[in-house]
């Protein structure tokens, strides 16, 4: 199978699976139902999803097994979104093409919704069987951590602190580490956990996950200054007209491309121990590498 149709069956096992586990819209109140999928239905790549399946196959594993973790990421993935939308983070009217989750439902909603994003995360969570090594408690773990004030939340306190400053590389990178590359990490983690990976397995993913995460970053930060509004589904161009700090703006748009090809390579490297079964990771990589949204 070629990896699109690799991509388009993830996503709609992931999106069924998911549908399966959020309430449904009538189911009162209404109100936040709705909103909440709106905001996860409005066709986001389900990268995380996507990475989670492959690290679970890579390790041996039953993409089944992973499927409950797959879409738990998803739904935190979606609760980060759609609260760095908010007006009093970085205000965005548009995401993955549609007007953003607080523009339709008002803010007080908006926040709720992500609230109830984040909450079902570990809702659906639990519903994995977890593994002789990794019980369902160790994976709960791994994502809160994930999705706390050392990691995501940090690296997002460290952005809005950054905000109106001249970062470092250094500091620029600490951001993305624990703002994009821990919940990266975390996607291939739960997948080979999931699996009942070995160590090796286990410490070789958490150094693809980190390598990828933030090779994912650069090209996220590449593709807002080459690319369009409607080739992106967001706002092209934000990071230069609030005087973000991100990879071009520190290194310059070449250094950043160098940069992200460096990143993929030593992704790439960490993959070695898999042999064939890491086949669909690697296509993985390589398609992030050149993708254009
Ligand atoms: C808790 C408010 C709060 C924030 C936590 C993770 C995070 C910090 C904020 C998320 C917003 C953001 C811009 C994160 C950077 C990572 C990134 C580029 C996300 C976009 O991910 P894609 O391209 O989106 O995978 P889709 O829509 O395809 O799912």
């Amino acid at each position: 199978m070629d990896l699109k149709a690799y991509l388009d069956g993830v996503v709609a096992e992931v999106d069924a699976a998911m549908d399966g586990f959020l309430p449904v819209e009538d189911e009162r109140p209404g109100s936040i139902h709705g909103a909440m999928r709106y905001c996860v239905f409005a066709g986001g790549k389900r990268l995380r999803p996507v990475l989670c399946l492959a690290a679970a196959e890579a390790c041996g594993g039953d993409r089944a097994e992973a499927l409950p973790a797959a879409c738990a990421l998803e739904l935190m993935h979606t609760y980060s979104l759609v609260h760095d939308d908010l007006p009093c983070m970085d205000d965005d009217d548009l995401r993955r093409g549609r007007p953003t989750c607080h523009k339709v439902y008002g803010e007080g909603m908006a926040v709720l919704c992500g609230d109830a994003l984040l909450t079902e995360t570990f809702i659906v969570l639990t519903k994995t069987k977890g593994a002789e090594r990794y019980p369902v408690g160790k994976m709960v773990a791994e994502l809160a951590e994930t999705g706390g004030s050392r990691k995501l939340i940090g690296g997002q306190v460290l952005d809005l602190e950054g905000e109106g400053k001249t970062l470092s590389l250094e500091e620029l990178v600490r951001i993305h580490e624990a703002k994009t590359a821990a919940l990266l990490t975390s996607s291939v983690r739960l997948g080979a956990m999931s699996a009942n990976a070995t160590n090796d397995q286990l410490e070789a993913l958490t150094r693809f996950g980190y390598a990828l995460g933030l090779a994912f970053q650069v090209i996220d930060d590449i593709l807002d200054v080459t690319q369009t509004t409607e080739a992106l589904g967001k706002t092209a161009g934000k990071d230069q007209a609030v005087d973000k700090a991100t990879y071009p703006a520190v290194i310059g748009l070449e250094a950043s491309r160098l940069e992200a090809m460096r990143l993929t390579a030593e992704a790439l490297g960490a993959l070695e121990t898999f042999g064939k079964k890491g086949k669909r990771l690697r296509e993985i990589a390589g398609w992030m590498l050149g993708r254009t949204s």
